[in-house]
C-alpha cells in the first residue's frame, strides 16, 4: 500500500508547544500513572529520534517517527527479553524448537505495544504538538513482515505469542527472506506480482548477531572409509561451504515480562575474502559465487502448496535446519553440565509440516558422524527430541524429493535416510513378516518411476509424535494417509486442533469490540482467557448489548467501506451484509462457488427487478502462486464480472463485489472486523483446519461453511442456530466419487446452474475477449470439477438464503453474532499451546 503519511490535522500553536517539550497531559484524560509512563514514552521518542536516527524534530519524516516509536518500545522489550534469556540459560531450562519455513507476522509495533502494556502511553505521548503525525499514520509506516503464505505461517506467529504470553521457554528458527510474499497488483482484473521488498526502509525489529554466525557444509561427495577397528567412518567431503547470520526478533508475551525470541538466519558467501588470485576474472568470479550463496534466503516461495523439486528449495530447507541445529547445540554444550545423555531432556524440536524435516538426517550425521555415537544410541536421542505437525492430506502437497537432487546437495544425508529405511523396513518385517504391500507402503523411498524420499514419512517415522491441526483432519490423516504408520506406532498420532492469538485477533484489530467487551465484563482479562467470553452469552438477548455490539461492527463496516473505496474505487454501504471470503485462491477452497452464487443472485435480480434482497457487499482477498494459471484466472473472473455487476444500475446497487488487492496480515486485520458472513466453503475433506474461519467468527461473523477442518468443531462451540452449514459431508463427497462423479449431470439438471456456467464460457462480460474464462469454465465441466463444486451450488445457494432472511431479522442476526464471539474462546492458540506443551512438548512455564 502507498504509504500513508497524512500529517496531523489541528496542530494550531506550535510555538507554545516547543516551549513546553514534555506538556503535561491533562488529569481528566490520564491517570498519574499513565502520565508519569506517557512523558517517559514520549521523551524516548525523542531521544531515538535525535541520538539514534540522527534526525531534526522539523525535517523527521513519518517513517523516522514510526522508528523512534518502536525503539521506545523495543528498549523495554529488550530489557526483558535479557533478564529472560538470563533466567532460562542460568536454570538450564527445557526449551522448545520450533522449526517452520515460514513466519507471517505481520506487523509488530502496535502488537508490542499492547502486549508490553505501552499502548496507552505511547498513544498518548504521540498526542504531543510536536510530533507532526497521528498515531495510526505513524502505525501505518510499518511494511507488514510478510515471511509466509498463508494459515502455516500465520500459524506459526500466533504459537511465538502464545508461548510467550504462557511463559514458556520458546525459540522460532525460519529464514530472514530478503523478499517475503509478493505485493500483489490488478491490471484489468489480472494478478501482477512485485517483489516485496519490506527490508527497504530498515526495520527495528531484526536485531542482527554476527557473532551468531555459523558455517554450514553442503554438496560434496560421501569417500567411504574404514577405520584402524574396520568401522566404516564415511567421510563428506569437497564441499561448499554458507555462513549463516542470525537475526533475532524479540516475542513478547502479553502482560508477562517474558520475552522470547525468533531467529531468522541470512545466508552469507563463505568465499568473500578468498581471493588469493588476484586478477580480473577471478575476482568477478569470486564475486558471483558470493551472489549464488546469497541467493539462499533471498525469497520465498511464493506456492502454498508443494512446488517440487526445486534445488534452491532443499537448500534453502538444509540451510536453515543446519544453522539452527548448531545454534542449539551451542546453546546446549556452553552449560558446563551438558551432555548428550541430556540433550533430549533440555531439547524439543517441533517441525512445522515436512519443510524443516531435513533436521532429522542432518541430527543423525552430527551424531554418528561427527561425536562417533553408535546408530541406535543417536536414533534414541532424534526421536525423542522431534516431533511434527501435519497439515494437509492433499497427496500433491505431500513433499517428496527427487533421489538423485538429493544425493546431489546432500550425499551424506541420503545415506543416512537409506540407513534409517533399512531399520525400518526390519521392524516392518517384524510386525508383518513376509508382507511386501506393507514395506511398500512403509518405505522412506517412493519406487514408481524416478525414485523419491518420502519427507513425510520420514517426519513420521523419525518423530515421537505426529499431530493433525483439528480433529476431523486427525481422524483422516490417521484413516487415509498413515494407516500403515498408526499400525506400527499406536499412540503416536494425536490430535491438536489449531487456534489464534487473541491479542492480535481481537485485542489490537478490533479496538471497539474490544472495548465493549472490557466494559462489559469488567476487565481486560478476557485477552488472556478466552473462555471468558462465554459470559457475554447472557446479554446476548439484552436490545441494548444487541446495539452497542452491532454499532460496533457498523463502525468497522464503515472504516473498511473507505479502504475499499481508497483501494478499489467501489462505494458500498455499510448497512449492506458484508460477505467476507479471505484466503489464499485454490480451487480445493472454491472462490469460484462463491463466484457462481454472486452470479446467481445477479441473474435472479435481473430476471425479477422487484426481487427483495438484502444488500450484500462481498468482500474478497487472494493471492494466487504464480505459477498456478486456474486460480488467476479465477481472480480475474472474479475482478471482471465483480465490476460489471458493480456497474449495473439496473440493480440499484444491492449487489457489490470488492476484491481488495494485496491481502496481507495488516489488511486482514481491518477485514476481519468488519465482516458479517464468513466464507468457509471448501470441499470437504479437503482443509484440514482452516484458522481465518476462527478470527471471523471471534470477531462477530457468522460462518457459512462445509463441514470440514475446524468449521466442525466451531459449529460445536456455537450451536447449530448460529452457522449455516451446507454441502456434502467427508463420506457424502467419497461415496459421490465412489459412484462417479459426473458434473454434466448437474449442468443438464439445473437450469440456473447450466446458465450462468454457459454464461462464464461466454465473452458476455469481456466483450471481443472470447475466453477469458476458459480455463475456469473447462475445469467445472471437461475437467471434470475435481473439487464437486456444481454437486454443492444448490444447497450452497439455500444456505445463503437463510442468511438472508435471519440478517434481516435484526435481533436475531445480533444475537446470533454474538453467540459467535461469546463462544470460540476454544480456539485461543493459548489453550492450542497449553495442549502442545503438555502433551507433546512436556514443557514446564518458567515465570521470569
Ligand atoms: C512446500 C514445498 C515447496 C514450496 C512450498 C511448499 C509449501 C509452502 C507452504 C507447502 C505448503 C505451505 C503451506 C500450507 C498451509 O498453509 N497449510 C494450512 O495450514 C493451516 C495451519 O495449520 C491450516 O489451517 C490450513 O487448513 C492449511 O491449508
Amino acid at each position: 500500500m502507498a504509504s500513508n503519511s497524512k500529517t496531523k490535522k489541528n496542530i494550531t500553536d506550535k510555538n507554545a508547544s516547543s516551549k513546553a517539550p514534555i506538556p503535561c497531559p491533562s488529569p481528566e484524560t490520564t491517570s498519574l500513572f499513565d502520565a508519569a509512563d506517557t512523558a517517559k514514552f514520549k521523551q524516548a521518542i525523542f531521544r531515538h529520534l535525535t541520538y539514534t536516527l540522527a534526525r531534526d524534530l522539523h525535517t523527521a519524516q513519518p517513517h523516522d517517527w514510526w522508528i523512534a516509536t518502536s525503539l521506545a518500545v523495543r528498549e523495554h522489550i529488550l530489557a526483558r527479553l535479557i533478564k529472560t534469556q538470563g533466567v532460562h540459560n542460568r536454570h538450564n531450562v527445557r526449551r522448545l524448537y520450533y522449526f517452520s519455513l515460514e513466519y507471517l507476522m505481520g506487523r509488530l509495533t502496535e502488537s508490542n505495544l499492547h502486549n508490553t502494556g505501552l499502548h496507552h502511553a505511547a498513544r498518548e505521548a504521540i498526542k504531543d504538538p510536536d510530533i507532526p503525525v497521528d498515531f495510526e499514520n505513524i502505525l501505518n509506516e510499518e511494511a507488514d513482515m510478510g515471511l509466509g503464505n498463508g494459515g502455516l505461517g500465520r500459524l506459526a506467529s500466533c504459537f511465538l505469542d502464545s508461548l510467550a504470553t504462557l511463559d514458556l521457554p520458546a525459540i522460532g528458527y525460519g529464514i530472514y527472506y530478503e523478499f517475503g510474499l509478493f505485493r500483489q497488483e490488478f491490471v484489468n482484473g489480472a494478478q501482477i506480482e512485485h517483489p516485496d521488498s519490506w527490508m527497504l526502509g530498515g526495520t527495528p525489529w531484526g536485531i542482527e548477531r554476527p557473532e551468531n554466525k555459523v558455517s554450514i557444509p553442503i554438496k560434496g561427495r560421501v569417500e567411504n572409509i574404514f577405520d584402524d577397528r574396520g568401522n566404516y567412518r564415511p567421510r563428506w567431503v569437497g564441499t561448499d561451504t554458507i555462513i549463516g547470520i542470525p537475526h533475532d526478533i524479540p516475542i513478547a508475551g502479553y502482560d508477562t515480562d517474558t520475552v522470547n525470541f525468533l531467529r531468522l538466519w541470512s545466508s552469507r558467501s563463505a568465499s568473500e575474502f578468498d581471493l588469493n588470485a588476484f586478477n580480473a576474472g577471478g575476482y568477478v568470479e569470486a564475486v558471483r559465487e558470493k551472489a549464488v550463496t546469497e541467493t539462499i534466503s533471498k525469497v520465498l516461495y511464493p506456492n502454498d502448496k508443494t512446488e517440487n523439486g526445486k534445488e534452491l528449495r532443499l537448500i534453502q530447507q538444509y540451510f536453515f535446519v543446519a544453522c539452527s541445529l548448531r545454534d542449539i547445540m551451542r546453546r546446549h554444550f556452553r552449560n558446563p553440565e551438558n551432555t548428550w545423555d541430556n540433550f533430549a531432556g533440555k531439547i524439543a524440536i517441533q517441525l512445522n509440516d515436512t519443510h524443516p524435516a531435513v533436521a532429522i538426517p542432518e541430527l543423525m550425521r552430527i551424531l554418528v558422524d561427527e561425536e562417533e555415537m553408535p546408530w541406535d544410541k543417536a536414533w534414541t536421542i532424534v526421536t525423542r527430541v522431534f516431533a511434527y505437525t501435519n497439515h494437509t492430506l492433499l497427496p500433491e502437497a505431500l513433499e517428496k524429493w527427487s533421489v538423485s537432487l538429493f544425493e546431489r546437495v546432500l550425499p551424506r544425508h541420503l545415506q543416512i535416510i537409506y540407513s534409517i529405511n533399512d531399520h525400518l523396513l526390519r521392524a516392518v518385517e517384524t510386525k508383518w513378516p513376509g508382507d511386501n504391500d506393507k514395506k511398500r507402503d512403509c518405505s522412506l523411498i517412493e519406487e514408481n518411476g524416478r525414485k523419491s524420499v518420502r519427507m513425510a514419512s520420514l517426519s513420521v517415522v523419525a518423530s515421537h509424535t505426529v499431530n493433525g491441526v483439528a480433529a476431523l483432519h486427525t481422524e483422516l490423516l490417521k484413516k487415509l494417509l498413515f494407516p500403515q504408520y498408526d499400525a506400527l506406532y499406536p499412540g503416536r498420532f494425536q490430535n491438536k486442533t489449531n487456534g489464534i492469538t487473541p491479542r492480535r485477533w481481537l485485542l489490537d484489530c478490533n479496538p471497539r469490540l474490544s472495548k465493549l467487551i472490557t466494559d462489559t465484563l469488567g476487565s481486560t482479562h478476557w485477552a488472556r482467557d478466552l473462555d471468558e467470553l462465554r459470559a457475554l452469552e447472557k446479554h446476548a438477548p439484552d436490545p441494548a448489548f444487541q446495539r452497542a455490539f452491532m454499532d460496533a461492527k457498523r463502525a468497522n463496516k464503515a472504516d473498511l467501506a473507505a479502504i475499499i473505496k481508497t483501494e478499489c474505487g467501489i462505494d458500498v454501504s455499510p448497512d449492506a451484509l458484508f460477505d467476507v471470503q479471505v484466503k489464499r485462491l485454490h480451487e480445493y477452497k472454491r472462490q469460484h462457488l462463491n463466484l457462481l452464487h454472486i452470479l446467481a443472485l445477479y441473474r435472479r435480480a435481473l430476471q425479477n427487478p422487484a426481487l427483495d434482497i438484502v444488500p450484500r457487499v462481498f468482500v474478497f482477498g487472494a493471492k494466487a502462486a504464480p505459477g498456478y494459471d486456474l486460480a488467476k484466472n479465477i481472480i480475474r473472473a472474479i475482478n471482471v464480472i465483480g465490476a460489471h455487476i458493480n456497474a449495473d444500475t439496473r440493480i440499484g446497487g444491492k449487489i457489490k463485489v470488492a476484491f481488495l488487492p494485496n491481502y496481507r496480515v495488516s489488511l486482514a486485520e481491518k477485514i476481519i472486523p468488519a465482516a458479517d458472513l464468513s466464507e468457509q466453503i471448501s470441499t470437504a475433506g479437503k482443509e484440514a483446519s482452516g484458522t481465518g474461519n476462527m478470527k471471523l467468527a471471534l470477531n462477530g461473523a457468522l460462518t457459512i461453511g462445509t463441514l470440514d477442518g475446524a468449521n466442525v468443531e466451531i459449529k460445536e462451540e456455537v450451536g447449530d442456530g448460529n452457522i449455516f452449514i451446507f454441502g456434502m459431508n467427508v463420506d457424502e463427497v467419497e461415496a459421490l466419487r465412489a459412484r462417479g462423479y459426473n458434473p454434466w449431470d448437474y449442468y443438464h439438471n439445473d437450469e440456473e446452474i447450466r446458465t450462468i456456467i454457459d454464461w462464464i464460457g461466454s465473452d458476455y462480460f469481456t466483450p471481443g475477449e472470447h475466453g477469458a474464462f476458459a480455463q475456469l469454465h473447462d475445469s467445472l465441466l471437461n475437467g471434470g470439477d475435481p473439487f464437486m463444486v456444481l454437486a454443492d451450488f444448490r444447497s450452497y445457494s439455500d444456505a445463503h438464503a437463510k442468511a438472508d432472511a435471519l440478517y434481516r431479522d435484526k435481533a436475531g442476526w445480533s444475537r446470533a453474532a454474538i453467540m459467535n464471539t461469546a463462544r470460540v474462546g476454544k480456539f485461543s492458540s493459548d489453550r492450542t499451546i497449553r495442549e502442545y506443551a503438555g502433551q507433546i512438548w512436556r514443557l514446564p512455564k518458567v515465570k521470569v
